[in-house]
């Protein structure tokens, strides 16, 4: 690294520099000044040095004042409405604790982050009218009272509803955070769970840019904007998509961080400078970097420093300094911070202690942040991240301002109230402030004319979002015909079934252009190759090289107006386009049907969080996990095979989701989902799991399509009537098959008869079945209902055995609605590579294993005896000594 530049040998060579930079700055213009210094820069990289600010830039705004766009409105009109708008925000969170002191709530954040939101607000948020698609505004989650502030004002929200400040539960009341499932016209993207905000908002700005070069959408020059917090920035979601932003320069989307220095247990870099390091990953990444770090009142000073000593000392002192400035008074900053060199004491002798304090951060000035913003909406190729400076509780003076517990202040007392209303010049006299009312001005008064003048003029308040949309057409299931037929002698395995299920949707003239298949790096494991050639791969810039397969049938071919998003090795990202598409009907009016097919195991394992949000979000598309099972993905081993995503999906309360063993169940499945979502417009989105194992699939019987849909359905009945020995089979994915060889093995080794039941949904006869339950419940009097699991087996005799290829619990379930023995068999424990059949023994779940747990559900129903058993298990070879395999 460089020598510190507090160290100069040679101020005088220094100078010289200096001044023939000025020159060429002065003479020839500011680009020729940067060419000069890169050839010198490349220069001294020969010899192996590295540059000290090949990334950084000093720590101060990145826009010259000479250079900042001129905020056009009224000052201190919009200071007195932001005023008021922290104002009621503090009083909405203080009123509900008053209340009752559980229900919490965030003073500081909005605080800190009042003006990045005004400007915002007041000149840039476009809304949706009918003349044009608004801009996308993720809002930090916990700064939501600020923005309810602002509807009060806007006369949106009335003081009724921030009385119900996360009180819910009866009716109209306002959620905790930004929450589309609660406030369904209200908020659009859940932002609060850290980390979620920003990388959904990368996919949303990139899905905008895919719709616009399909031709699907006009984007013109509509804007996603993300608040995020600088600590959530530490979160891998944050900053784990960056780089695609940069590569794919989306220059619709514009990131600003709140960098208020700190988190939630004290700084966030004390050691060391957020803005700073965040400056060199956005910069690495390709980002535009906006530093927006001193706000006006330092520009005097700046102008004073000749020497460069005030920069200096600036780029010197680390956040948990910086932090104490704020937390402390101006005289601390005079003798901390310009008191360690004598030069900057004299350039602040004329300015008194507090006009120190108010030595402004770029982010509370209107006028920098404004400049920003311009810039950054004007910016063209790149994405732009603004790293705005501000202070965490401003203006909660005596009440916490920037102390390391500020984040949890809940309360002002009355002193701490008396301070922060003359801070803000709020109109309320001493003797109201106990209550801590609410404040607006009347309705015609200047200041609300102003603000919903200045909001009318960028299409209406916002947030807002749209729940309706205009249902697609849906072919009938006949498009999916050949899949319902099965596939006489061929093997094939539902993954195929699927893929040819997705090539016959998108060749549907109404919805074929709107389905979204996309992949992360994995369309060759699914067999959706040929999707490349015949779709395209969706590239901004089209394909800029000949492929190495291009000779070939199915070569790789990238498109600008490419239907298949190959996401890469990202799962999070995928999901998150996902995300993006599946909400494209409340965010762009136009409905996709987006089909996201992955390992299984690196779905709901792996963005659960992200999972959850879809269904708050009210997303409508395909989830599919591919490779599913736990013993039927059988080469790969522990980390691969999943026994366990269903259990994670039924977790989702608007998830619906099905592990099919057949073509045509998943073809029936597919074709349902596809009315309920577009059609019925049910916010629900489906997780189909679908498998690798190749295997005929069969014709679809008659009448069969309800229970597909309802869970679960009579797959071939066996047993005959009056017949004592008889058993209820119930199996689901690729194990169904072994419960069907099962049955064959109790006929002719045991006698018994076995009546086979396909399971497609054991999530979804468990969510049916607890409906009934409580409506009985809740209905003493009336005749009780019976659950779909308990009509079907209404007339079967016999104990039941399910079996499936996940984890015991899945299946389980339904125990409550089974009228007899219920034995369940499962893959609970780590998975292990090996071949499906010495998986299936190991685990338990193969047609040996359902046959001895059928034959002990009979001796526990004393049909048989127990000597039957052990008769089986010898037979079978199995070491009644054998390891749990859920232990090992
Ligand atoms: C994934 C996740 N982890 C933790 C939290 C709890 N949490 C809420 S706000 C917060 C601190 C946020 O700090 P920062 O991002 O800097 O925002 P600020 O309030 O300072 O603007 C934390 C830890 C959360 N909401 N989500
Ligand atoms: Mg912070």
């Amino acid at each position: 690294m460089g020598k510190d530049l507090v160290f100069d040998d040679d101020p005088v060579e220094t100078e010289e520099w200096v001044q023939s930079i000025n020159s060429v700055i002065e003479n020839a213009g500011v680009e020729r000044a940067q060419y000069i210094l890169q050839r010198m820069s490349s220069k001294v990289t020969e010899t192996g040095a590295q540059l000290p600010y090949a990334i950084n830039t000093p720590y101060r705004n990145t826009i010259p004042v000479s250079k900042e766009a001129r905020m056009p409105g009224d000052l201190f009109m919009e200071r007195g409405l932001r005023s008021l708008i922290r104002w009621n925000a503090m009083a909405m969170v203080m009123r509900a604790n008053m209340k009752d002191s559980t229900l919490g709530g965030h003073i500081s954040s909005f605080q800190s982050s009042a003006t990045l939101y005004d400007i915002g607000f007041n000149y840039f948020f476009r809304a949706t009218t009918d003349e044009q698609q608004g801009d996308l505004v993720y809002i930090q989650g916990h700064s939501a009272p600020g923005i309810y502030a602002r509807s009060y004002l806007e006369g949106n929200l009335t003081e009724d509803q921030l009385d119900k400040f996360r009180q819910e539960v009866d009716g109209d009341g306002l959620s905790s955070y930004p929450h589309p499932w609660l406030m369904p016209d209200y908020w659009q993207f859940p932002t609060v769970s850290m980390g979620l905000g920003p990388i959904q908002a990368i996919y949303q700005a990139h899905i905008m840019k895919y719709l616009g070069h399909r031709g699907l959408t006009d984007p013109a020059d509509r804007k996603v904007w993300c608040f995020t917090g600088d600590g959530e920035m530490d979160e891998p979601e944050s900053q784990g998509a960056i780089g695609l932003a940069g590569r794919e320069k989306l220059d619709n989307l514009i990131f600003v961080v709140n960098c208020n220095l700190q988190r939630l247990d004290g700084p966030v870099r004390g050691n060391g400078k957020i803005i700073q390091e965040l400056e060199g990953s956005f910069r690495g990444a390709g980002w535009n970097v906006i530093k927006v770090i001193w706000g006006r009142h330092w520009d005097p000073l700046f102008e004073k420093d000749k020497l460069g000593l005030l920069q200096q000392r600036m780029d010197e002192a680390v956040d948990g300094e910086y932090q104490n400035y704020k937390s402390r008074d101006g005289g601390y900053t005079r003798k901390e911070f310009f008191g360690k060199y004598p030069e900057l004491l004299e350039m602040v002798e004329d300015l008194s202690d507090d006009a120190i304090f108010r030595l402004n951060r770029g982010g509370h000035d209107p006028y920098k942040v404004y400049a920003a913003y311009s810039a950054a909406t004007r910016h063209e190729g790149q994405p732009t991240v603004i790293l705005a400076k501000t202070v965490k509780g401003y203006g909660l003076g005596l009440a916490g301002e920037a102390q390391n517990y500020t984040h949890s202040v809940k309360k002002l007392d009355l002193e701490a109230l008396k301070e922060f209303r003359d801070r803000f010049d709020i109109p309320l006299p001493d003797s109201d402030l106990e209550s801590v009312p609410y404040y607006r001005p009347p309705e015609d008064s200047t200041e609300i004319r102003y603000m919903k003048e200045r909001r009318a003029a960028l299409g209406g308040s916002l947030p807002g979002r749209k729940s309706d949309f205009e249902a697609l057409t849906i072919p009938g299931i006949d498009v999916l015909g050949a899949l319902l037929k099965g596939t006489g002698e061929r093997e094939i395995s539902t993954t195929m079934a699927f893929v040819r299920i997705l090539s016959a949707l998108i060749k549907d003239e109404n919805i074929g252009r709107r389905i979204v298949p996309i992949v992360p790096d994995e369309a060759r494991t699914f067999g959706m190759e040929g999707m490349f050639r015949q779709l395209g791969i969706y590239s901004a810039v089209g394909q800029l090289y000949e492929p190495t397969d291009a000779g070939q049938l199915m070569y790789y071919r990238e498109d600008q107006d490419g239907q298949v998003m190959e996401e890469g090795i990202n799962e999070g990202g995928a999901f998150c386009g996902w995300l993006a598409a599946a909400t494209s009907y409340s965010n762009h009016g136009v409905p996709l049907i987006p089909f996201y097919i992955f390992y299984s195991m690196f779905g709901f394992q792996r963005v659960g969080d992200l999972c959850w949000a879809a269904g708050d979000l009210q997303a409508r598309g395909f989830l599919l996990g591919g490779t599913s099972g736990r013993t039927t993905l059988n080469g790969e081993g522990l980390q691969h095979q999943d026994g366990h995503s269903h259990i994670l999906a039924s977790t989702v309360p608007n998830c619906v989701s099905y592990d099919p063993a057949y073509a045509y169940e998943l073809a029936v499945i597919i074709h349902h989902g596809l009315n309920v979502m577009y059609v019925q417009k049910q916010a629900k989105y489906y997780y189909i799991t679908v498998m690798n194992e190749n295997y005929i699939q069969p014709e679809m019987p008659k009448d069969c399509e309800e229970g597909i849909i309802k869970g679960m359905y009579l797959l071939k009945k066996n047993s005959r009537k009056n017949s004592k020995k008889v058993v209820q089979l119930l199996g689901s994915g690729t194990i169904l098959r072994e419960s069907i060889a099962a049955a064959e093995i109790l006929k002719s080794e045991f006698g018994i008869e076995a009546d086979i039941w396909s399971v497609t949904s054991f999530n979804e006869l468990k969510r049916e079945g607890d409906s009934v339950s409580r409506w009985n419940m809740l209905h003493p009097e009336e005749e009780p209902k019976l659950s779909h699991v308990e009509l079907c087996l209404k007339d079967a005799r016999g104990p039941v055995i399910a079996t499936t290829d996940y984890m015991k619990n899945y299946a389980d379930q339904i125990r409550e609605f089974i009228g007899s023995t219920y034995n369940v068999l499962g893959t609970d424990g780590f998975g292990r590579s090996d071949t499906r059949k010495q998986l299936r023994n190991f685990f338990e779940v193969d047609r040996y294993f359902i046959t001895v747990s059928a034959l002990d559900a009979l001796v526990k129903e004393n049909v048989i005896d127990g000597t039957v058993v052990k008769e089986a298990i010898d037979k079978f070879g199995i070491n009644p000594d054998k390891p749990d395999p859920s232990l090992l």
